[in-house]
Formats: C-alpha cells, structure tokens, sequence
C-alpha cells in the first residue's frame, strides 16, 4: 500500500445547524428558540422534509431529511423557515474565504466538500512543531482562532476536527457539535475511533449498518449499545471484501483510521442537486416529467454559475408514497451544455420507476463528480 508522511495535521471545519444558525444571525429575536428550516409545514399537512433544525429543535427529536409534518407534531410552535439558499450562499462564501486566508496563513491546502464543510491541512512551521511534540496547544489555538474569526466576522459557529487524515477529522468535527473542538493525536486515531458506533463512519448508511450487524450478530461480544468499529475492525478483509465488494476495502480500511486522500487534489465538490415533493402523489408520466425537465433546468443553471463545465454522474432519486426510496445513477463524460443527453439519461434512470400502480411522492436530479472548466 502506498505510504504517505505519517503525521499529516487535518482540519475539518463543518458550521453547526447551518441554515438554521444563518437564520438565527439575520433575526437574533429567535435566538433559544426552536428554529426548523424546510418546506412549510401547513399546520401539519404540509408534504416537505426539514432540511436542518438548531439544536433546540433538534432536542424534540427533529432532524434533517425528517417530514416536516413529523416536524410540526413534535415542536408545533417551533419556527419553521422556507429554505433561503440565497443568504446561505452568501454567508459560506464568506466562511469559506476566512478559511481560505487561514491556510494560507500556515502554509497549507484547502479543500471545500460542500457549502457548510471544508478541510485545511496545516504546513510549514506550525506543522513541524506539533510532530515534534504532539503538543496539542498549537493546533488549538489555530482552531480557536478560526472559530473566533468565524463568529466575529459572520456570526455562527462551527465545530472543528483535526487528525492525521480527512477521515479522522471529519469523524472528530463532528464529535462534540455545536461549537466544539476534538483533536485527535496520530498515536491515538484507534482508541478514539473503536467505541464510536459504525455510524459515524463515512460510507455506513442504514443499508450498510443492517448488512453489518447481520454479519455481527452472530458475534457473542456485539452487546446491547450496539455494533462499534472495534467490533467493525474484527471482520476480516476478505469477508468485507466477499459481502461488500470495493466498499468492504474502504470499510476494512476505515475501521482502521486509513484514509490516504490528498487535500486539494480534486477538483469535484460532491454534486449538485434539487427535489420536488408533488402536492399530491402521483403515478402519471405527465404530472412528473416536466418537473423532472425542470429540476434538470435549474441544477445544470447551478452548476454553470458556480463555473462547471462537465461532470460524470447523473443521479434521480424517487420516493414513493410509502416513502420507500430509490435513486439510480449512470456515469459518463458529459458537458453541463449538452442538455438534450442530460434529459434523456434523466429520463431513462426515472422511466423504470413511473407506473399508474404506485405513486410517486418526490422525485430529484442530481450531477457530480465535477471538473472544472
Ligand atoms: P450538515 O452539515 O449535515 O448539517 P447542519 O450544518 O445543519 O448541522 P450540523 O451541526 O450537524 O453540522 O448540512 C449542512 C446544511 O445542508 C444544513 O444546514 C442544511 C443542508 N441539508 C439539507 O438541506 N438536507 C439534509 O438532509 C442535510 C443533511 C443537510
Ligand atoms: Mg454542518
């Protein structure tokens, strides 16, 4: 296996409750209050998902992606907000330019996976001196100076991670949310990662975590809090590798704290997408096809201004009215101008789902893997 320098220092900054904290920053009158960003709830007819609440509403149980119907049962008079994409551009921008400023500052590379996340890895001198002692003084200080600049300059806060790899860090980023700071020392990435739930691994969705504890729970040491990565870690590669394919390798690997990837090296951010949640389910061809055309029309709008030119995965995702949910993707080389074999490939991934027989609840398009033009 290919070795990189052992001690690597990872930042992985990731704002907390994004959109709802943009909302909490622009009316400071809603501060201590439970605020749900997402589709208009109706009084608790309304057919929408939460696309984040702060962590007041989320102490009713509420989260990202949870109906929004679900949402209004469990907190009715919490604030509920339509989706602003406008001022959250605007304030991840200016984030991400403080970000930007800082690891220039040290010396180092800078990468954003998506509007709220991005990792920093620190060179130069500061680099040496934390491999020299491990002191962790430093690398807190760094950080708290990037929070402190965060929330004097745009009024949020964001949580922070470092390790010796983007996995590490992300894991640790998310740790001890809202406004927290873990650091994990490179000699300590196994005990810091072996009592955490498979969960927090990248890679382990609900999918993966059923197939996992199938395999595990023949196991007699998987007790009652569940399947951990130290249990994860006593699978061998080869049974991964049998059940799961590539993606039992990444997860062999995972439970291992190895993650090789170069920050900056890639030029794709994660993807692009829009969904659409019909006012009433429907199973016909000609309720759902202009919208998925239009869902097409407004992502690769997105994408262009945002300075793409071509990408290689085109993915619809549909969700029936007993909200069990699919999403088909197809790779290729294709140019965000090229419109007319965007529609078709969107359309051949969606045509297998439209049946008069089961009704459709929300449908979504979504491109990725960029290269910038
Ligand atoms: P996240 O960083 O996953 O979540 P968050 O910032 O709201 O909360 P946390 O403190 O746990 O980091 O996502 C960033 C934003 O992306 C989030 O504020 C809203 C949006 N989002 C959705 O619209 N739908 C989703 O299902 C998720 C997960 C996020
Ligand atoms: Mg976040």
């Amino acid at each position: 296996m290919k070795r990189i320098s052992k001690n690597r220092i990872i930042f992985h900054v990731d704002l907390d409750a994004f959109f709802a904290s943009c909302e909490e920053r622009e009316s400071p009158h809603f501060r201590g209050k439970p605020i749900v960003v997402g589709a208009d709830p109706k009084q608790g007819t309304g057919r929408g998902v939460v696309s984040t609440a702060n962590y007041t509403a989320r102490k009713f149980g509420i989260h990202s992606a949870m109906p929004i119907s679900q949402a209004y049962r469990l907190c009715p008079s919490a604030i509920f907000l339509p989706v602003n994409g406008a001022l959250y551009s605007r304030v991840s921008n200016a984030v991400m330019a403080i970000l930007q400023d800082f690891s220039q500052t040290y010396k180092g590379k800078f990468e954003q996976t998506s509007i709220d996340e991005a990792y920093i890895e620190i060179l130069g001198r500061a680099a040496s001196a934390y491999n020299r002692s491990y002191s962790c003084d430093c690398m807190q200080k760094i950080a708290n100076r990037i929070r402190s600049k965060i929330l004097d300059r745009e009024r949020i806060t964001a949580s922070i991670g470092i390790g010796p790899n983007m996995l590490v860090a992300k894991i640790a980023s998310d740790f001890q949310k809202p406004n927290g700071l873990t650091i994990v020392k490179p000699t300590d990435v196994q005990k810091f990662l072996d009592p955490l739930p498979i969960r927090k691994l990248p890679g382990i969705g609900p999918k993966t975590e059923t197939e996992l504890m199938k395999i595990l729970g023949s196991s007699p040491s998987t007790g009652a809090e569940g399947a951990t990565v130290s249990h994860l870690r006593k699978l061998p590669q080869s049974l991964l590798y049998e059940h799961f394919g590539r993606h039992g390798i990444s997860l062999y690997e995972s439970a291992r704290g190895i993650d090789n990837r170069i920050v900056g090296k890639t030029t794709e951010t994660k993807s692009i997408g829009e969904e659409y949640t019909f006012k009433e389910d429907t199973g016909s061809a000609r309720e759902i096809l202009p919208i998925l055309f239009s869902l097409t029309k407004n992502v690769l709008r997105s994408a262009q201004s945002a300075g793409y030119k071509d990408f290689k995965t085109i993915t619809v995702k549909i969700r029936y009215a007993n909200f069990k949910t699919h999403t088909k993707s197809l790779s290729g080389n294709y140019s965000i101008e090229d419109i007319n074999k965007i529609e078709q490939t969107a359309l051949k991934l969606l045509w297998r789902f439209i049946s008069s027989l089961k009704k459709i609840r929300l449908i979504g398009f979504r491109i990725g893997r960029f290269t910038k033009g």
